[in-house]
């Protein structure tokens, strides 16, 4: 089902009427932005449940922090860390989407009932991703990266990090298709805070519109991000809040990216982003009411 924006989600999952909300699970000891809570698999298991009681439509279960500078983990301890905890949500009914860079976690976490494959890569850090996703026929997510977290932001350079960000991600997009994974099944990132500044950030989210004349759903993913700490920290004159602390700027977002027709936000917080896209919807459908000619009187609209 397409919703009036347009907005079609990926093929093999549900369709929402509105912008879909992805809750963050983070399996880590050093996430920037929650590490360390919900390290334990059971607490992590129970943390999933509670972001869709909250109103999460998808969990997203990693197992490997991509914060600036993040060291990675090896494959064996991302899968100890990230299959039962996708293998409990999935039994429980949950829509469960793996963040991974690495095609055997990717193959493991499907079988284990991942129903997406969200890749910060883009099938770029591991070669076998893409095959692994073509041959498994789930949804992949296709972020702008320019290289691991270890260095990234010396990547942070653009003459024109729009035209730059579409044309990398077009090409993440032609090779993902010529891996043999189905267009329909493929997602788009802009990858907010990978290898860009605030100001890269906050130019992307202003053109959000643009990225979609690559015709893919649009996933947004502005969480606890830095880009958030520097717009807080600039009025007040302090220094930024911590991750925690940037919750309502990230509800913000999700009702902007909303708005602009983004498939889903990805969000540490779920409350409040799941509200925000309701009230996107319920503008969105107020201003196709005005369009469909209900407008009132007086407004120079069909009465
Ligand atoms: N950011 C993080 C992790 N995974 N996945 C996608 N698709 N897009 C992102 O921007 C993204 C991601 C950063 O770490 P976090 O889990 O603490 O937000």
């Amino acid at each position: 089902m397409s919703t009036s924006q347009g907005r079609t989600g990926p093929l093999g999952l549900p369709e929402w009427d509105r912008c879909a909300v992805m809750g963050v699970v983070n399996v880590t000891p050093d996430s920037f932005s929650d590490g360390g809570q919900w390290f334990d698999p059971e607490l992590a298991v129970k943390h999933g449940l509670d972001l869709v009681a909250q109103g999460a439509d998808l969990v997203d279960v990693g197992g490997e922090s991509t914060r600036p500078g993040a060291v990675r983990v090896d494959e064996a301890e991302e899968l100890r860390r990230v299959i039962p905890v996708v293998r409990e949500l999935a039994a429980a009914g949950v829509l469960v989407s793996v963040d991974t860079m690495r095609a055997g976690v990717a193959e493991r976490a499907v079988t284990a009932g991942a129903a997406l494959v969200n890749d910060v890569s883009g099938g770029l850090a591991d070669p076998a991703m893409i095959p692994v996703v073509a041959a498994a026929g789930v949804p992949f997510v296709v972020m702008h990266w320019r290289g691991q977290s270890i260095d990234m932001n010396n990547r942070a350079v653009y003459a024109d990090v729009l035209g730059e960000v579409v044309a990398e991600l077009r090409a993440g997009l032609d090779r993902a298709v010529a891996g043999g994974v189905a267009p329909e099944r493929i997602v788009i990132d802009p990858g907010l805070g990978f290898a860009k500044t605030a100001e890269h950030d906050l130019t992307l989210l202003a053109h959000l519109r643009s990225l979609r004349v690559l015709g893919c759903p649009l996933l947004v993913a502005a969480s606890r991000k830095r880009f958030l700490g520097r717009v807080l920290a600039a009025d007040t004159g302090g220094g930024p809040p911590p991750a925690r602390e940037r919750d309502a700027a990230t509800a913000a977002v999700s009702a902007i990216a909303a708005r602009e027709g983004a498939w889903a936000v990805r969000v540490h917080e779920v409350r409040a982003s799941a509200d925000a896209v309701r009230v996107a919807r319920a503008i969105e459908s107020a201003a196709m009411t005005r369009t469909a000619g209900t407008a009132p009187a007086g407004t120079g609209t069909a009465q």
